[in-house]
């Protein structure tokens, strides 16, 4: 049985939710067969019996399943017989401390070098909807916020050292293989990846090497969605 996964799209079939990527990679990692519904965000309350409010949500042969990290737990409880994603209470608090690291250090800086991008790639339908939420979000209007985004790289560049860290240790942030921990990681950057040109990760960087490999896993999952070639 194919698991359906709600998948946000933009124009050009852009699919650029960070938190999407997860389950994807998580559903690819596990070996799972599925298939995406692209879904708008003025879509999602569309989306089986109306109570969803974000995805990504899973429909696994009538099981569904809201927020990446639950999914993740829920892959891994159903599908025990399959390569672990959260390996033992070790590997969960890991990937739990990635995740919570990524979105507070990472994504929210990574959100001001991207939204107006992630606004010019959205289809007429969510346009008006994106930029009300996320103008009330940040608390002003987005319009500008790219602006010197520049600069901000080389805080970027600093947040990242814990990465670069344990990557000159191992090639995934979990050890010889990827595990849960490097597709939450590679969230923010392949996020940016799908809808802006600026390049947030440079080549000569081991977190770029990384990107790479992520990039690369799966047969190409992730480089194969529409994007910039960085
Ligand atoms: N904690 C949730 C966050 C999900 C989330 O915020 N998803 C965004 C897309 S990346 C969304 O659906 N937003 C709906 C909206 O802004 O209306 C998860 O990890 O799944």
């Amino acid at each position: 049985m194919t698991i359906l996964l709600y998948d946000l799209v933009g124009q050009d079939d852009r699919r650029f939710s960070s938190n999407c990527w997860r389950t994807k990679m998580a559903l690819a990692h596990k070996g799972l067969s599925f298939s995406t519904i692209p879904t708008k965000f003025t879509e999602i309350r569309n989306i089986g019996d109306g109570s969803f409010t974000t995805v990504p949500v899973i429909d696994d042969d009538g099981t569904w399943i809201c927020d990446s990290w639950t999914i993740a737990n829920y892959l891994d409880e159903r599908y025990s017989d399959r390569s672990p994603l959260l390996a033992g209470s070790d590997g969960y608090q890991h990937a739990l401390f990635v995740q919570e690291w990524a979105v507070s250090r990472i994504s929210t800086l990574v959100f001001t070098m991207i939204v107006e991008d992630i606004y010019a790639q959205l289809t007429p339908e969510d346009k008006e909807y994106f930029h009300m939420t996320r103008s009330k979000r940040v608390g002003r209007n987005i319009d500008g916020i790219q602006e010197g985004r520049e600069h901000r790289l080389l805080d970027l560049y600093e947040r990242l050292e814990p990465m670069r860290k344990v990557l000159a240790e191992s090639p995934f942030l979990g050890g010889d293989y990827p595990s849960y921990s490097d597709y939450v990681a590679l969230s923010p950057f392949i996020w940016a990846r799908t809808v802006s040109a600026f390049a947030i990760i440079k080549s000569g960087d081991p977190v770029y090497d990384w990107f790479q490999r992520v990039l690369d896993l799966y047969d190409g999952l992730a480089r194969a969605n529409p994007g910039y070639d960085w």
